[in-house]
């Protein structure tokens, strides 16, 4: 677990854009042997939650949000070591954000599951038009696709992906998540027969399981 003066501690420096004492914190807590849940959702996620309403509330500026994110680019990559040491099973995932889809955080943490637990994560990142992504499926014949979405407005252009992902990979597994389903579409799968909402990182690790 992360104690409330860690976290506090972090968040500071995330904000202050003390890059080297957020890279500090985060090694020793791997080298601690926390867990990569917590690591992600408590720390990485919870602070920039935190930062996005700092944002909203006009507490903290535009820029100062975008040197806290690329913070957290940098540091999520401490974790690869112990990510890349799972043994692997000959599963592929293939993880991605839409068009028009900033917002590739969750995702990239999308990806390290899958790899954490075996199988090989490829992560498209932001941004992805939907031709490329069809061909990324066929190139790389995922056992499942995994797809990120922040912004509810974005619902249509997932709606339009869905439909065409569906027509050429039928029995292809889909799942989407992100924080986009606060606001709504969490029904997905009535409009697309099989494609699975996966509310959080937790509850994506149980599906894995339940796949092996
Ligand atoms: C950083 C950030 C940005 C950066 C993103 C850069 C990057 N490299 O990713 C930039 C500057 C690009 C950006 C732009 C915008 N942003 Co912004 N942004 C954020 C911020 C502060 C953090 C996002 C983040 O990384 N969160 C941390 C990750 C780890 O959390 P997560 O995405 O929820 O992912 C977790 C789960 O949801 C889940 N998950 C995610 N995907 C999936 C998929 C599957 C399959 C599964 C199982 C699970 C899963 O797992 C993850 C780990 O637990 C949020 C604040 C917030 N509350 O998140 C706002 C936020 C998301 N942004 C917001 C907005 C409004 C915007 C802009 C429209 C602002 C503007 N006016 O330009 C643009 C839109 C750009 C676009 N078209 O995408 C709003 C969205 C509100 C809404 N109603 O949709 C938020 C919530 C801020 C706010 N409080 O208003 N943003």
């Amino acid at each position: 677990m992360i104690s409330e003066s860690l976290y506090n501690e972090y968040l500071a420096a995330l904000i202050e854009g003390d890059k080297k004492k957020c890279h500090k914190l985060v090694k020793d807590l791997l080298d601690n042997n926390i867990s990569l849940y917590d690591l992600y959702v408590h720390l990485f996620q919870g602070s920039l939650y935190h930062v996005g309403h700092l944002w909203e509330i006009n507490k903290i500026s535009v820029a100062t949000e975008h040197m806290a994110t690329s913070i957290t680019e940098s540091v999520l990559t401490l974790a690869y070591p112990r990510i890349f040491a799972a043994d692997h099973k000959g599963k592929k995932a293939v993880v991605s954000c839409l068009v028009n889809e900033y917002h590739q955080i969750g995702g990239k943490m999308v990806a390290d599951i899958f790899e954490i637990n075996g199988w090989d994560g490829y992560f498209l990142g932001a941004n992805t038009p939907k031709k490329e992504l069809l061909n990324m499926i066929q190139e790389k014949q995922p056992d499942m696709l995994a797809l990120s979405l922040s912004i509810y407005f974005n619902m249509n252009s997932l709606y339009d992906v869905l439909n065409d992902v569906q027509k050429s990979s039928p029995e292809l597994k889909v799942i989407v998540g992100g924080q986009a389903f606060r606001w709504g579409g969490r029904d997905v799968g009535e409009k697309f027969p099989g494609v699975e909402y996966v509310p959080s990182i937790k509850d994506l690790e149980t599906l894995l399981l339940e796949n092996e």
